[in-house]
């Protein structure tokens, strides 16, 4: 027989209504409660990501700004920040072998190159000829010293250069003259190299380059200049002119393009973009510059502010390995994660691991961060970083080419950034665990006003959750 149930009395009603009233003030009173809680937020990720970014973006959108002292050092750290950009820029050219001057736009420079390499090596083995002969019989006209430096000059050096052009001039047509073939490819060199002079002199815009371009090399990288560099100082005139003259020159550019290959600072084309307003004497940074800047974060440091009645306490940390090993102190009773990718570092290396893909270190630390025991209620943000660059970088290098599971098309951002954001939401072994994902361009204050909001909604649902409030 069932059991039926009687109609509640008006009294139960009247009770029942009555215990909703209270449970729904003790919720409001806990959601208010909560609303004046603390919400502790850390920034983590690897090194060169774009945390610090961040926190200066949480500073200026949320009204902490900086202060004259931080104004003052980020003054400095910019124009050091240039420094060292021009200063890495001439170092990968000798590594990487790019003579000044190099146009790998110009058809005609590979033809060059491999003429000069095959110049080369004959006057390489033409100096070893000439010495020998010279033990026995020295031509007047020719001393090994002058041999020696015009072989030393010539080698390493891949386009026909105004230096290349000068060690003939110096050496009187001796050595061209011993050797037809050599005479014969030197002179056809020299004449393109006329002609190409005599045209850009048509345009109007020629300058005798190779001396300066070698000058200001050796500007940049003096001891004098490094001493110029520091608070109250006015960098020197003549270190302006000289990085205008190398960040012009087409084989420094070139070199830049394949900034892959070593390590350059983000920000370098954008403090070449204002080299002249960085240099000037009391520069004082924008907003802008500061979002640019680049300090290696080495202490952890903590911001505070308030937003929807929410007190943010923001913990950034260095992400360098030698740094990770301070994040687990700060690891209790965390709220959210934001975790930083540079999303454009696909074809990078690490500087502290050689070897190592930057997009493969990323994914490492991801990895282990959103599988931490600890965190299997911390809400977990992930910034896949830097799509500016990265929208720039799928035009020359490809994403399968670093990462052969992707088979899709490597010029379309929608393609390449959703195998990324599948590849990132993978590692996450936890169930009913979200990983929420957002694409963004951390140095641009407009678009992450737009995402903080979203993240700021997303943290106090996953807060509530959390408290068993929604
Ligand atoms: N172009 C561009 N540069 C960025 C972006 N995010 C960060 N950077 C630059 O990358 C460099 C390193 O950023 P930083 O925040 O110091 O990285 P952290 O080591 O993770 O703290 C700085 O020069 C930033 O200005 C971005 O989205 N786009
Ligand atoms: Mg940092």
């Amino acid at each position: 027989m069932g059991c039926a149930a009687s109609a509640p009395t008006a009294e139960e009603k009247e009770a029942e209504a009555r215990d909703n009233e209270i449970e729904k003030q003790l919720l409001q009173e806990k959601r208010e409660l909560m609303s004046e809680r603390t919400i502790k937020l850390l920034l983590l990720g690897a090194g060169e990501t774009g945390k610090s970014t961040i926190l200066k973006q949480m500073k200026i959108i949320y009204g902490v700004g900086f202060t004259p002292a931080e104004i003052l050092l980020f003054a400095t750290t910019i124009q050091l920040n240039l420094l060292q950009c021009i200063k890495t820029l001439t170092m990968a050219m000798d590594i990487l072998k790019i003579p000044y001057g190099f146009d790998p736009e110009n058809p005609t420079v590979m033809q060059r190159k491999h003429k000069i390499q095959a110049l080369e090596k004959e006057l390489n083995q033409e100096l070893s000829h000439v010495m020998s002969a010279m033990a026995s019989n020295s031509p007047p006209e020719m001393s090994a010293s002058n041999l020696q430096a015009l072989a030393e000059e010539t080698a390493g050096l891949m386009s026909p250069s105004s230096s290349i052009r000068s060690s003939f001039h110096l050496s009187s047509g001796r050595v061209l003259q011993r050797d037809g073939s050599i005479a014969k490819m030197a002179r056809r060199i020299y004449e393109e190299d006329m002609e190409e002079e005599a045209r850009q002199n048509r345009k109007g815009s020629f300058e005798l380059k190779g001396d300066h371009v070698m000058k200001s090399v050796r500007v940049v990288n003096s001891e004098r200049i490094q001493k110029e560099f520091g608070a109250g100082k006015t960098i020197p005139p003549d270190f302006l002119k000289a990085v205008e003259i190398l960040w012009s020159d087409k084989g420094v550019q070139y070199c830049f393009s394949r900034s892959n290959e070593y390590q350059l600072v983000e920000c370098c084309p954008y403090l070449m973009k204002n080299m002249k307003r960085i240099c000037a004497p009391g520069f004082k940074p924008t907003e802008e510059d500061i979002l640019n800047a680049r300090i290696m974060t080495t202490t952890v440091s903590e911001t505070r502010f308030i937003a929807d009645n929410i007190t943010y306490r923001v913990f950034d940390v260095g992400g360098q390995r030698s740094e990770r090993r301070k994040w687990a102190a700060f690891f209790d009773d965390v709220e959210a994660i934001i975790f930083l990718v540079a999303i454009s570092s696909f074809d990078q290396t690490c500087a502290e691991a050689e070897g190592m893909n930057r997009m493969v270190e990323s994914i490492n630390v991801f990895s282990s961060i959103v599988n931490y025991p600890l965190f299997k209620k911390t809400g977990i943000i992930l910034f896949l970083n830097k799509i500016d660059l990265f929208k720039e970088k799928i035009k020359t290098s490809q994403v399968s080419n670093y990462f052969p599971t992707f088979k899709g098309d490597n010029t379309s951002f929608e393609e390449t950034s959703r195998f990324f954001v599948e590849k990132f939401d993978s590692l996450n072994g936890i169930p009913n665990k979200t990983v929420y994902t957002h694409l963004t361009w951390a140095t641009d204050t407009k678009q992450i006003t737009k995402i903080l909001k979203d993240v700021r909604a997303c943290i106090r649902k996953l807060n509530l959750e959390s408290a068993g409030l929604e």
